[in-house]
């Protein structure tokens, strides 16, 4: 099993997953992010999208991760490939996640790899671009609700009360971590 966090809020879910005990061996970071991987600490990390977004991000666009994602896609699949069974971590609320997100879902589709996934919703304060963007992602995914839990920031952020200035990701991953990630069938099959 691998799990696979993609995009800023991924790559963040990972650092927490280790840091709450999940052997590091065992995570893969992937962004257009080179800022966000090198502050990962999964041991696998790779770089999509290098000359779509120059290591940059995609500044919330999907177009863009769209672009990033396919000029990538072979470096995509050979990171999938040997696994038999995957958890993606992301959010939807960017232009990296939500559009790795679903090519590897088909991916995962077409190669009969086991996935389940996580995707988290941007809080509603954060303006129309990021909610259009986790709509017409869940539009996207509609067809694989069964694999995929999605969650929201404000739903999690109210569950934790905790963190109300810089800390509150923290706070919410914590708690993404420990009652989501921990709790998906895959990840309790194997490591129980
Ligand atoms: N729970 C949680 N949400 C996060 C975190 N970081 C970002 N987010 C949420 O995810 C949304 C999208 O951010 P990212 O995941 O950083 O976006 P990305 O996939 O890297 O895409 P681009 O940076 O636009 O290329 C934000 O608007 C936040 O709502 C995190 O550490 N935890
Ligand atoms: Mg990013």
């Amino acid at each position: 099993m691998k799990i696979i966090g993609i995009g800023g809020c991924g790559t963040a879910l990972v650092n927490e997953a280790i840091r709450s005990g999940i052997p590091e061996h065992l995570c893969i970071a992937v962004d257009t992010d080179l800022e966000t991987l090198k502050f990962c600490s999964a041991k696998d990390k790779f770089q999509i999208g290098q000359t779509t977004t120059n290591g940059l991000g995609t500044g919330c666009s999907s177009e863009r991760g769209a672009k990033a994602a396919s000029e990538s896609l072979h470096q995509i699949e050979s990171i999938i490939s040997g696994c038999d069974k995957i958890i993606i971590l992301s959010s939807i609320g960017g232009g990296t996640g939500s559009s790795l997100l679903s090519v590897l879902v088909e991916l995962c589709q077409r190669y009969n790899i086991h996935f389940q996934a996580i995707a988290v919703m941007p809080f509603e304060g954060e303006g129309s671009t990021r909610k259009s963007v986790a709509e017409n992602a869940t539009e996207t995914l509609r067809s694989h609700l069964r694999q995929v839990t999605m969650l929201n920031n404000d739903d999690v952020h109210k569950i934790t009360r905790k963190g109300l200035s810089g800390d509150v990701f923290r706070h919410i991953n914590e708690h993404i971590v420990n009652k989501s990630l921990k709790q998906l069938e895959i990840y309790t099959s194997i490591m129980e």
